[in-house]
């Protein structure tokens, strides 16, 4: 595929520090069609969203970290487009080495605005994977503008060399991986700000230590961020947030309808 930007040494950045950035990945138009999406999914399936009362809420708090919503492909032909990109898959595959990739799931993220913003806390994503040898990564995709003011991403460099740690409640105020390990006497990069406009791109590792702060502006912040499993990672049974866990084995490949190889050779 001709129109993937990455180089080798963009593979060995990604490797050495668990995460990249692509700005400028997606056009303006690309972004204005996704934005529209997630709106339209936002305000037709406020059941569905994660952050909603009643639906998944995990704290007071939650839903003023962000409205998240998983697995938008399913019924969203337009959010199919950016879940299922060959270019994007491709791009992830290549960073993480892999032969293949499948999609886990995607989610929106909108980072509601104004006052009672909250930072979305320090964590690793891969403690809530069920899934084994470690690997599996997120595409990350700024719908919006992104800046310090409005919620962007902050990456810990090389962090994801740490393994995996424990789960970080996101609605609880203070969790926060990096202070927990920096505590424990460990050196702790510091955090890097990705502000980037609309259409760029971040991909990170499962174990890389992220956080965005409170959205300060009057708009939300949106995100739309995709899942990737490379080949080599198994399920490992229990909770699966695409739904398919009891149609497939523990121990096993990721080898179901609603896990689709998006990139690479079988
Ligand atoms: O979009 C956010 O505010 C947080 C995103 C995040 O933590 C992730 O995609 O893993």
């Amino acid at each position: 595929m001709d129109d993937v930007p990455v180089t080798d040494s963009d593979i060995d950045f990604y490797q050495e520090n668990g995460f990249i950035q692509y700005k400028g990945f997606f056009s303006a138009a690309e972004m204005d069609h996704l934005r529209a999406a997630i709106d339209d999914a936002i305000g037709s399936h406020r059941d569905r969203i994660l952050g909603a009362e009643g639906g998944g809420r995990t704290s007071d708090d939650y839903e003023r970290v962000f409205n998240q919503m998983v697995n938008m492909w399913v019924d969203s032909p337009a959010a199919r487009e950016f879940a299922f990109s060959k270019r994007l898959a491709e791009t992830g595959r290549r960073l993480s080495k892999a032969r293949h990739v499948r999609i886990y799931h995607d989610h929106a993220m909108v980072k509601p605005a104004g006052q009672g913003s909250k930072e979305t806390n320090c964590h690793q994503d891969a403690p809530y994977w069920p899934m084994d040898p470690l690997g599996s990564f997120s595409a990350w995709i700024a719908v919006d503008n992104v800046t310090v003011d409005n919620g962007c991403l902050h990456f810990v460099p090389r962090s994801h060399k740490f393994g995996l740690l424990e789960a970080i409640k996101l609605g609880v105020e203070g969790e926060n991986i990096a202070d927990k390990m920096r505590a424990q006497g460990h050196d702790v990069a510091d955090p890097v700000a990705i502000d980037m406009e609309a259409g760029g791109v971040t991909f990170h590792h499962g174990c890389n230590f992220h956080f965005a702060g409170p959205n300060r502006t009057e708009q939300p912040r949106r995100a739309f961020a995709i899942i990737y499993i490379p080949d080599s990672v198994t399920f490992t049974g229990g909770r699966e947030a695409a739904g398919a866990g009891d149609e497939m084995t523990a121990g096993g490949p990721w080898d179901h309808p609603v896990h689709p190889i998006l990139a690479g050779e079988a």
